[in-house]
């Protein structure tokens, strides 16, 4: 036994190893849980699976588009929870004064033990304004609020439990009876394409027949195209992935812009209790494939929600993060005030050394990112990439 710091250390030499008894009693302590011949690292997903649970997840999801066009419905039915129960529904007078709210709500969702700590950002009455660009100012210092909020947080001192606001998806509605999306849609897309990952849908979509929705669809490709818009794509399948999930992707490619329908009501048709909305001529059901695509967009939603919050942090935080630090943001500390006798100890002259030095590098760091991030769009010169400008 010997003492290291006052602590009692055991030592096994090559010529002393302990008596055998010692030795087993050691090996009885710790059993090894894999199968001899496995080191055991194939149970790393296991870990991360079961920290992510009880982290929970989580996730805002952001609504735009014109008043009245079904946003608050969607949402409520796409998770199944009422994300307005006490919501006041405005009437024709109050529409009228009615301006741009942005109005976010949070709930946490649990599903067979996993959390989901879900914010949905509403924007009512977007487009109503006669200064209709005007309207979305409001949106886009949102999303910047978000950004700047985390990056406040991660150079603050307690980074281990930084609330994630940050817009992680924007469904963005089309009205189904314009030709197209409208000049403000367009205008809306491009000034947000870079902050944020923008899901089209067409809304309302019972009131389209399939050939007028397919036109429709064609159409609003064709101006995304057209414009440059960096909507959020799909990412593409491994080749070794199984034939189902392949399937499941090119269908949910092919799908966007997702034509949707939103209701809120359960009817009962023939025996089945289903979501949907009744007509004089029959039941169009939101969660019927063959009725709308509703399905689709939550399917797509879900299984790659980990994918939108990637891009999120890679693509459209970096982008903000590296302009930040180009103009001095936020990490651009306030220099330390000199004392009035203007006497420098030597410790105050070497911090003030210090956080010049920070600085540069923090220079140097937004520069190297911008750099990776042009080469890195000019790489992908397709115009389909997650990647933009900075
Ligand atoms: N036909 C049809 N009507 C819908 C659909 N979804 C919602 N509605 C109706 O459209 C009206 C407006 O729906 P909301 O969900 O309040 O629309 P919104 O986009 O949130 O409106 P604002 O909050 O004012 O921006 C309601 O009467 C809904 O019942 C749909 O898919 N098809
Ligand atoms: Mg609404």
């Amino acid at each position: 036994m010997w003492k290291i710091f006052g602590l009692d250390v055991k030592c096994y030499s090559p010529e002393h190893s302990g008596s055998v008894e010692e030795k087993m009693a050691d090996s009885r302590q710790f059993v090894n849980p894999e199968q001899p011949g496995y080191v055991g690292f194939a149970n790393l997903p296991n870990q991360v699976h079961r920290k992510s649970v009880k982290k929970g997840f989580e996730f805002t999801l952001m609504v735009v588009g014109e008043s009245g066009l079904g946003k608050s419905t969607l949402v409520n039915s796409l998770f199944l929870t009422d994300l307005y129960p006490e919501r006041h529904i405005p009437t024709a007078s109050d529409k009228i004064k009615q301006t741009v709210k942005i109005d976010a709500s949070t709930v946490e969702i649990e599903e067979r033990g996993v959390k989901l700590r879900l914010t949905v950002v509403d924007t009512p009455g977007f487009g109503d304004p006669l200064n209709s660009e005007d309207c979305f100012k409001p949106i886009i210092q949102y999303i910047d609020d978000q950004f700047e909020r985390y990056l406040n947080d991660e150079s603050g001192l307690n980074r281990r439990h930084i609330v994630d606001n940050r817009v992680h998806c924007c469904f963005y509605f089309i009205n189904p009876s314009g030709h197209g999306m409208k000049p403000l849609d367009i205008a809306f897309m491009r000034a947000v394409h870079h902050k944020v990952n923008i899901v089209p849908v067409i809304a309302k979509a019972d009131t389209l027949t399939k050939q007028e929705v397919f036109s429709l669809k064609r159409k609003i490709l064709d101006q995304i195209d057209e414009y440059g818009i960096n909507i959020y794509t799909l990412p593409d399948c491994d080749s070794d992935e199984d034939e189902d999930y392949k399937e499941q992707c090119t269908q949910l490619k092919g799908a966007v812009p997702f034509a949707v329908i939103g209701a809120n009501t359960v009817i009962e048709v023939k025996g089945r209790k289903v979501r949907g909305r009744m007509y004089p001529w029959g039941v169009v059901e939101v969660e019927n494939p063959d009725h709308c695509d509703f399905i689709k967009l939550r399917t797509m939603l879900i299984t790659h929600m980990q994918d939108l919050q990637e891009v999120t942090q890679e693509i459209h935080y970096e982008n903000y993060r590296a302009e930040k630090l180009a103009t001095g943001g936020p990490m651009k500390k306030p220099s330390r005030p000199r004392r009035p006798d203007s006497q420098d100890t030597d410790k105050e002259r070497e911090l003030r050394d210090k956080d010049a030095e920070i600085q540069r590098m923090q220079q140097m760091l937004a520069k190297m990112q911008q750099e990776m991030s042009v080469k890195k769009a000019a790489q992908n010169g397709d115009g389909k990439s997650h990647d933009v400008q900075v």
